[in-house]
C-alpha cells in the first residue's frame, strides 16, 4: 500500500505548480474581478506561526474565489524598510539591504512551500528604488496640496532608538513600541501629514464600513479620531504688564461656565511662559522640567496627585465678570484643544481635586437631584439637573438645552462659538534613521524648502554606509554622508543640503495595495486604469494590532488620492477580517517564556497541509489559537483518511452520477451548499468540520453502504478534494490526480449544487380507521411514534372520519402506518 507522505507530496507538487503559474491575475477575461489582500510582512527572520495563521485563513478565501470563477488578484510583497534591518546592520557591520534582501529570499521560499495562492509576478519591496521613488512622489504631491508641512513641536522621543515616535508608537504605559524604553519629549522641527483635515471624513467613512469591518476596529478608529462637540470660550487675561491678552479654551461643557472659578494652562505650552508673572517664572521653569518627563497617559490619569504653579495673573470669566486665578498644571495637555481650560471644579473631578489641593473656590452650577453638593464633598457631579447660580440658564434642567443656550449667548456677545474638537493629531512622518525613503526636499539658505524635481526621483539611499555609521545620534545618519547631503539647489544653483530625515514606514504601507495593480508601472505610483479595474480591495486580512495605525493611514491616503482624481473610491478595503493570534500554553509566545513554537519545525514534523488545516480548524478566525490545545497529528490522521478515499474509488471518471446512491449524494450536495454560506460569514473552521463529516460519510458508503463502484462515491471524493484544496492544497492535488484528473485542483471550479438533493426526504404515512385508509401524511423518515400519532389525530380528513366517536386505541408503526380503533 502507498503511504501518505506529506514531504513527498510537497516535493512533488511544488515544482509542478511553479511551472503552471496557476494564480496569475488578469487571465480570466470577462470574469468578475476580486481583489484579495493580506498584510505584507516585515522581512525580519523567517515566517512565523502568526504569518502561517493569517496566510492560511486568507488563502481559504482566495482559493474559494478561484473555484467560483472570479478573476482573482492575490499579490504579496515586503514592507522592507524599518528599524530591525538597521539594527541588524549595526550589529553585523553591514548595509541594511543585506539583511533585508536575505530575509526576503528566505521568506519567499517559505511562502512557496507554504503554498499560498499568490501571484508572484506582482511581488514588490518597499525598499526598492522603483517603489520608494513613488513614495517620494506622493509626498511631494501631498505637500503641493498643503498636506505635508514642517513644524517645530515637542515630539515623542525614544532615547534608546534615538528617533521620533508617532503617538501610535508609544504604548499605553508610555514606553517605546519597539524597544520598551521610556519615551520622553523633545522639541524638534519635523514633517507632518495633515491627516486632521480629514478627521470628519474618516469618521463618517467608518459608518459605511459598519458590518463589513470588525466592530472593534471601527470602535478603536472612532476613539482615535475622538470627536468632541463643545465650544471655544474667550477669557481675557490681564498680564503683570497691564496688557490684556485673550486666551481661548476648549470645553465640552460651556453650560457650566458660571462655575468656572479658575483657569488652567498646560505647563509646557508656550502660552504659560508668555503670560506668567515675573515673580513666578522660576517656579514655572522648574515645574516644566518635571512635566516633560511624564507621559500623556500619566498626565491625564484622574487618580494622580495634582501638581501645578500659580501663574500670578487673573482672567475675566466672560459671563460673571469675576477675576479668576490662572494656573499652570500638567493635567492639561499642550496639544489637545487649545492647551488651556476653564476649570469647573464642581462638575469635573480633576478640577475639583486641583481646587482642593490648592484651596481654590468651588461653585456648584447644576443641582443634580440625589447627589451631594460638591462644594462640601469635593466629589464632582456630572449628571443633569436644574441650573443654579447661572442667570442665563434659569429654568433649564438638561445639558443639551443648557449648552445650546450658553453658546447662543457667547456668540451674541462675541465671546465664543460652538465648535468640534478632535483627538486626532497630525501624522508625524519624519524619522532620524537611515533605512527608509528619504524625504525629497532640499534646504537652501536662499530659497528655503525646495522639492526635488520629479525627474530626479528617486532620491536614492547611499550604498557606502554600514555598521557603525548607522548608530543613532539623534540626527539621521544620512546627515553625515557629505557627498549625499550636499547638493546644488535645484532653484538657484547655490549650495544646499538634502533633508536627511526618512519617512515613517507606515507611509510605504499606506499605498502598496494600489501599486500591486500595476507593479512595474513607470508613469506614476500606479496605473489609474489598473486600479479602476481591481480596486478597491474586496477582502483584506491581517493583524488587529494595526487597527489604528496602518488601517487609518491607508484610509487617509486613499481619501487624498481620491481627491487628486487618481482613484474613484474613498475606502480602500471593502471587507476586513481580523484574526486572533497564535499563543502557547495560554500565553503570548515569547523568548523569555520559552514557549515559542517554530513554524519550520512544525512543518517538518506534520507537513504544510496539517499545519494549515490545524490553524483553520482550531477556532473561528477572530479567536486566538492556543497551540497547546490543538492537534496537528490529528490533522495528519484526517488528511490520511481523506486521501485514502481517492485510492478506493472504483467508478471511472465521467460515469453519470444521477443513478448513484441518493443518501451519499445528499450529504455531498448539502455540504457544498452549506460551505457556500459558511464562506460568507468566515466560518472556515466549520467548513473543515463539514469536510470531515463528508469524508466519514463517504468512508461509510464504501465500507458498508453502496460500495466503491457507486458513482456517488466518486462524486463525494471529488468534492472532498475540492473542499480540501482550500486548506490543504498538497493533499487535495494528490487526491485529484489519483481520481484521474489533470492538475490542478485549484482551478477545478466549484461543483454545481443540485437543489433537488437539498430537499428533505419524506415518506408517505397511511392512516387507517377500522382497517380502512382515511388519510395520507407526508412525514420525515425519522419521525417519532408520538409525533406521528399527534399528526394523524390532528389531520383534517382523519378528524372528519372519526366524526366525534371515541378513540379506543391507536397503533403506530413509524414512519409508515397509523391504525386508529374507534
Ligand atoms: C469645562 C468642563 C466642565 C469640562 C465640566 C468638562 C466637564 P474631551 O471629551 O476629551 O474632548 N480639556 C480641554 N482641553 C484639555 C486639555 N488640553 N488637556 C486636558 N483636558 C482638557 O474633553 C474635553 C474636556 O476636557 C473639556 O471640557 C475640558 O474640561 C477638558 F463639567 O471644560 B471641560
Ligand atoms: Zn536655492
Amino acid at each position: 500500500e502507498i503511504v501518505y507522505d506529506a514531504d513527498a507530496l510537497q516535493g512533488k507538487w511544488q515544482p509542478v505548480w511553479e511551472q503552471l503559474d496557476q494564480f496569475r491575475a488578469g487571465v480570466r477575461e470577462g470574469a468578475d474581478k476580486r481583489y484579495a489582500l493580506t498584510m505584507f510582512p516585515y522581512p525580519s527572520g523567517d515566517l512565523h506561526m502568526g504569518h502561517a495563521e493569517v496566510m492560511a485563513l486568507h488563502d481559504v478565501i482566495a482559493r474559494y474565489w478561484w473555484h467560483r470563477g472570479y478573476d482573482v488578484l492575490n499579490p504579496m510583497g515586503w514592507d522592507s524598510f524599518g528599524l530591525p534591518a538597521e539594527n541588524a546592520a549595526i550589529r553585523n557591520d553591514e548595509h541594511p539591504a543585506t539583511y533585508t534582501y536575505a530575509n526576503i529570499e528566505t521568506q519567499f521560499h517559505s511562502f512557496k512551500k507554504y503554498a499560498v495562492s499568490f501571484d508572484w509576478s506582482r511581488r514588490l519591496h518597499t525598499s526598492d528604488p522603483e517603489y520608494y521613488r513613488w513614495t517620494q512622489w506622493l509626498f511631494l504631491k501631498f505637500r503641493e496640496r498643503g498636506l505635508a508641512y514642517r513644524k517645530n513641536s515637542p515630539v515623542n522621543w525614544c532615547p534608546n532608538d534615538q528617533t521620533v515616535l508617532a503617538n501610535e508608537q508609544v504604548l499605553a504605559d508610555g514606553t517605546c513600541e519597539r524597544c520598551g524604553a521610556v519615551v520622553t519629549k523633545k522639541e524638534l522641527t519635523q514633517w507632518y501629514f495633515k491627516i486632521t483635515d480629514f478627521a470628519q471624513r474618516l469618521l463618517d467613512g467608518l459608518d459605511t464600513l459598519e458590518g463589513s469591518w470588525p466592530e472593534r476596529v471601527i470602535h478603536s478608529q472612532r476613539n482615535w479620531i475622538g470627536r468632541s462637540e463643545g465650544a471655544h470660550v474667550d477669557f481675557d487675561i490681564t498680564l503683570a504688564s497691564g496688557e490684556v491678552r485673550t486666551v481661548t479654551v476648549f470645553t465640552t461643557r460651556p453650560d457650566t461656565l458660571y462655575g468656572a472659578t479658575f483657569m488652567v494652562v498646560a505647563a509646557d505650552a508656550a502660552l504659560a511662559s508668555e503670560i506668567v508673572a515675573p515673580g513666578q517664572a522660576d517656579a514655572l521653569a522648574a515645574y516644566v522640567e518635571d512635566v516633560r518627563k511624564a507621559s500623556d497617559i500619566d498626565r491625564l490619569a484622574t487618580d494622580r496627585p495634582k501638581t501645578g504653579v500659580d501663574l500670578g495673573v487673573t482672567a475675566t470669566n466672560p459671563v460673571t465678570g469675576e477675576q479668576v486665578p490662572v494656573w499652570a498644571a500638567d493635567y492639561v495637555l499642550a496639544d489637545y484643544g487649545t492647551g488651556a481650560i476653564m476649570a469647573v471644579p464642581a462638575h469635573d473631578q480633576r478640577d475639583i481635586d486641583f481646587a482642593r489641593e490648592f484651596g481654590l473656590p468651588v461653585r456648584r452650577v447644576i443641582d443634580v437631584p440625589s447627589a451631594d453638593n460638591p462644594e462640601e464633598t469635593y466629589v464632582a457631579t456630572t449628571g443633569d439637573g436644574a441650573y443654579v447660580n447661572s442667570p442665563a440658564l434659569e429654568g433649564l434642567a438638561d445639558k443639551s438645552s443648557g449648552i445650546a443656550a450658553i453658546i447662543a449667548r457667547l456668540e451674541a456677545d462675541g465671546r465664543g462659538t460652538g465648535t468640534v474638537n478632535f483627538r486626532l493629531r497630525d501624522w508625524l512622518l519624519s524619522r532620524q534613521r537611515f533605512w527608509g525613503a528619504p524625504i525629497p526636499i532640499i534646504h537652501c539658505a536662499a530659497c528655503g524648502e525646495v522639492p526635488v524635481p520629479e525627474d530626479q526621483l528617486p532620491v536614492r539611499l547611499p550604498d557606502n554606509i554600514r555598521g557603525a555609521d548607522l548608530k543613532p545620534k539623534g540626527v539621521s545618519p544620512l546627515a553625515a554622508v557629505e557627498e549625499w547631503v550636499n547638493v546644488d539647489c535645484p532653484q538657484c544653483g547655490g549650495p544646499a543640503k538634502r533633508d536627511s530625515d526618512t519617512m515613517d514606514t507606515f507611509v510605504d504601507s499606506s499605498w502598496y495595495f494600489l501599486r500591486y495593480c500595476s507593479p512595474s508601472y513607470e508613469g506614476g505610483p500606479f496605473d489609474v486604469e489598473a486600479v479602476r479595474e481591481w480596486g478597491p480591495v474586496d477582502q483584506y486580512v491581517g493583524g488587529m494590532e494595526h487597527a489604528v495605525l496602518h488601517l487609518l493611514y491607508a484610509r487617509f491616503f486613499t481619501y487624498v488620492l481620491h481627491d487628486m482624481g487618481m482613484v474613484d473610491f474613498e475606502e480602500p478595503f471593502t471587507r476586513l477580517m481580523g484574526q486572533g493570534v497564535v499563543i502557547n500554553q495560554g500565553k503570548k509566545m515569547s523568548k523569555s517564556l520559552g514557549n515559542g513554537v517554530n513554524l519550520g519545525e512544525q512543518i517538518d514534523r506534520f507537513g504544510v497541509d496539517a499545519v494549515r488545516l490545524t490553524l483553520v480548524f482550531a477556532s473561528p478566525p477572530e479567536d486566538n489559537i492556543d497551540w497547546a490545545d490543538v492537534s496537528p497529528s490529528g490533522s495528519v490522521r484526517f488528511l490520511q483518511r481523506a486521501w485514502r478515499l481517492s485510492g478506493d474509488v472504483r467508478s471511472a471518471p465521467g460515469v453519470p452520477v444521477e443513478d448513484g446512491d441518493v443518501a451519499l449524494r445528499r450529504v455531498t450536495h448539502k455540504t457544498l451548499h452549506e460551505v457556500e454560506h459558511l464562506m460568507e460569514s468566515y466560518r472556515f473552521n466549520v467548513v473543515v468540520a463539514r469536510t470531515m463529516e463528508l469524508v466519514n460519510a463517504t468512508r461509510k458508503a464504501i465500507d458498508s453502504g453502496c460500495g466503491a463502484e457507486d458513482p456517488a462515491v466518486r462524486e463525494a471524493a471529488e468534492a472532498v478534494a475540492i473542499l480540501l484544496s482550500l486548506v490543504a492544497p498538497y493533499t487535495a492535488e494528490e487526491m485529484w490526480e489519483r481520481l484521474g484528473h489533470e492538475p490542478t485542483v485549484a482551478r477545478a471550479g466549484w461543483p454545481a449544487v443540485d437543489q433537488a438533493l437539498l430537499v428533505e426526504d419524506t415518506v408517505t404515512a397511511v392512516v387507517q380507521i377500522a382497517g380502512k385508509v382515511k388519510g395520507r401524511l407526508e412525514v420525515p423518515p425519522s419521525i417519532s411514534e408520538t409525533d406521528l400519532e399527534a399528526l394523524a389525530l390532528a389531520d383534517e380528513a382523519v378528524v372528519r372520519a372519526i366524526d366525534g366517536r371515541q378513540v379506543r386505541k391507536v397503533i403506530v408503526r413509524a414512519p409508515k402506518l397509523v391504525n386508529i380503533v374507534v
